[in-house]
C-alpha cells in the first residue's frame, strides 16, 4: 500500500486541474483493491513500487489521487495534476503515464483505462480537431447524406492502374470517398507515388463523368516522419486541393504520427484508422483501455475522423452501445462517456453561450437525423469555444443492405461509412456495389423498406439477393 497516493473521498480533484481517470482493477492474488490502486496510482505518476527518500514536497504534490474506490465493480477513479504532463499537447506523454507501465506491474491481474475526464482549462494546450467532416461536406457539396465510401480491395496487391480503375469504377457508380487500406504504403508492386498518379487521372476521369467531386484518404503512415511527410507533400503536389485526406494507422505509427500530421498539415482532413485497437480495447481482455478512451484521445489529438466501430451490424467484435457511445464523444459538445461527463469546451460549463451551443447541436442532431438532411451548426463564431468534432468512420463487415440497420442504431447521419468486402463482392461489380449503397441509402431516407425500393434498383436487388444469403 502507497499511502501516499490515497485520497479516498478527496473533492479538491474536482476543481479543474486534474485529469480524472477510472480503471476497472483485478488485483494480484492476495493483495486489496485499494492496496494496488495506490500501486497503480504510484506508477503512472511519480512513483516506484518503494516509497524514496529522494521525494519532495513539490514532488509529493503531483502525486496522482486514488480518489474513489468501488469494491463491488472494481473501478477505481484515479486523479492526475494535469500538470505533470507534457507541455504542448503532447498525446504520446499522456499515454505514457496512464497506459504506460502500470499493465506490466505485477501487481494487477486486470487494469483497464475506462474512461478519461480532461478538465476545462486542459483542453486549450491539445489541438483537437482542424478539418473536420463540415469542411470535406462543404467541397463534396454533400448534405443530405453521410459520406458513402470505400476501401479498395483486395488490401494489396493491384498495380497502381488496376488500384485506380477500381476507384474510378466506385466513383463513377456514385461513391463519395475511397481510401487505402490500412496495410497499403509503398510496396514494389504499387510504389505510392505511382498510386497517387493514377488516382488522381481516374479522380479527373471520374469527376468529369459523374460531374461531381469525389475524395480519396491516401494512407501516408511510414518507417519514418521524413518519408511520412515526403508522401504527404507528394499528395498535395498532385491532388487538387479539398480532393483528399491524410490516412494515418494511429496505433501502429504512433501518436506522434497522427500528432505531427495533425500539426503540419491543418487543412487537411486527418483520417485516423485503428488497426491493431483490438489488443487494448476487446471487452474480454482485461488489461488495455476502452474503446471511449481511444476515441477521447483521437479527439483531443486532432483526428478529423477516427474509426468507431459498426454497432455490432459489422464484422469486428464489440458491444453496439460502446461503438454508439464513442460516436457521441466524438461529435458532440457535451459528451457522456461511460464514468465521466465531458465538454469539450475551453471554458466552464456553466457558460450560456455554450448551454446554448449544446442545445442548437443536439437539436440539429435530431433533426438531421429526422429529415436526413445534415444542416451545419455554425460555430464559426464559437471555434474558439470548443474543442472542434471528430467524425466517426464507420467500416468493418457492412454492406448496403445493413446500411438502414446501422442508421437507425447510431441515429444520426453525420459520419463516413467505408465498406470494402460489402461493395467489391458485389455479384455485378464495384460501379454496381457502389450504386447499391446509394440505392440503399435513398431508400432509407424515402423511408422506403429496401425489397421495395429493390423492385425498380436492380443493383440494389442483386444486393439484398446476394447479402441475404
Ligand atoms: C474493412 C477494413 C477496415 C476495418 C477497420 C478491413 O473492410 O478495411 O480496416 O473494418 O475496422 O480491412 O477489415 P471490409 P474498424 O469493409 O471489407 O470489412 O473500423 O472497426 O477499426
Ligand atoms: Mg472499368
Ligand atoms: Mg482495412
Amino acid at each position: 500500500m502507497q499511502k501516499e497516493y490515497l485520497f479516498l473521498g478527496d473533492e479538491s480533484v474536482h476543481n479543474d486541474n486534474y485529469l480524472l481517470a477510472a480503471y476497472h482493477i483485478i488485483p494480484a492474488s492476495g493483495r486489496s483493491l485499494v492496496d494496488v490502486a495506490t500501486e497503480v496510482a504510484a506508477e503512472s505518476s511519480t512513483g516506484s513500487n518503494l516509497k524514496v527518500a529522494s521525494a519532495t514536497n513539490y514532488s509529493l504534490n503531483l502525486n496522482a489521487r486514488v480518489y474513489d474506490v468501488n469494491e463491488q465493480t472494481g473501478v477505481v477513479k484515479i486523479a492526475f495534476p494535469w500538470i505533470i504532463f507534457d507541455q504542448g499537447g503532447n498525446i504520446q506523454n499522456i499515454m505514457t503515464f496512464l497506459a504506460g507501465n502500470i499493465f506490466g506491474m505485477s501487481d494487477i491481474k486486470g487494469c483497464k483505462l475506462l474512461d478519461i475526464y480532461f478538465p476545462t482549462t486542459m483542453l486549450s494546450h491539445y489541438d483537437g480537431p482542424s478539418y473536420t467532416i463540415d469542411d470535406m461536406r462543404e467541397y463534396l457539396q454533400l448534405w443530405d447524406s453521410p459520406i458513402l465510401g470505400t476501401i479498395i480491395k483486395p488490401k494489396i496487391g493491384l498495380s497502381p492502374t488496376e488500384y485506380a480503375e477500381v476507384c474510378f469504377d466506385f466513383w463513377v457508380g456514385g461513391g463519395h470517398f475511397v481510401k487505402n487500406d490500412e496495410p497499403q504504403a509503398n510496396q514494389y508492386f504499387s510504389p505510392f507515388e505511382k498510386m497517387v498518379d493514377a488516382v488522381s487521372e481516374a479522380m479527373q476521369r471520374a469527376e468529369q463523368t459523374t460531374q461531381s467531386r469525389k475524395i480519396h484518404s491516401f494512407n501516408v503512415s511510414a518507417a519514418d516522419y521524413d518519408t511520412m511527410l515526403k508522401r504527404c507533400d507528394y499528395v498535395i503536389y498532385k491532388m487538387n486541393p479539398g480532393s483528399f485526406a491524410f490516412l494515418v494507422d494511429g496505433m501502429t505509427a504512433g501518436w506522434s504520427a497522427v500528432q505531427t500530421v495533425r500539426r503540419k498539415y491543418p487543412d487537411i482532413f486527418l483520417h485516423f484508422h485503428r488497426a491493431g485497437h483490438g489488443a487494448y480495447t476487446r471487452e474480454e481482455n482485461p488489461i488495455g483501455y476502452s474503446v471511449e478512451v481511444l476515441t477521447k484521445m483521437a479527439r483531443l489529438a486532432g483526428a478529423s475522423g477516427v474509426h468507431t466501430g459498426t454497432a455490432g451490424v459489422g464484422k469486428m467484435a464489440g458491444r453496439s452501445e460502446v461503438d454508439i457511445t464513442s460516436a457521441y464523444l466524438a461529435l458532440k459538445t457535451k459528451t457522456e462517456g461511460p464514468y465521466f461527463t465531458q465538454y469539450w469546451s475551453h471554458i466552464q460549463k456553466d457558460d450560456s453561450d455554450l448551454i446554448d451551443l449544446i442545445k442548437r447541436e443536439d437539436i440539429v442532431l435530431h433533426d438531421s437525423f429526422k429529415q436526413r438532411v445534415w444542416q451545419k451548426i455554425d460555430t464559426s463564431t464559437d471555434s474558439w469555444r470548443v474543442v472542434k468534432k471528430t467524425c466517426p468512420i464507420v467500416s468493418g463487415g457492412l454492406n448496403p443492405v445493413l446500411l438502414p440497420e446501422f442508421l437507425e442504431k447510431i441515429k444520426t447521419i453525420d459520419f463516413i461509412t467505408t465498406m470494402g468486402g460489402g461493395v467489391h463482392s458485389h455479384p455485378q461489380g464495384t460501379e454496381a456495389g457502389a450504386r447499391a449503397i446509394i440505392q440503399a441509402y435513398d431508400a432509407w431516407k424515402q423511408n422506403v423498406p429496401l425489397h421495395e425500393y429493390a423492385k425498380e434498383h436492380k443493383e440494389l436487388a442483386s444486393a439484398i439477393e446476394f447479402f441475404g444469403k
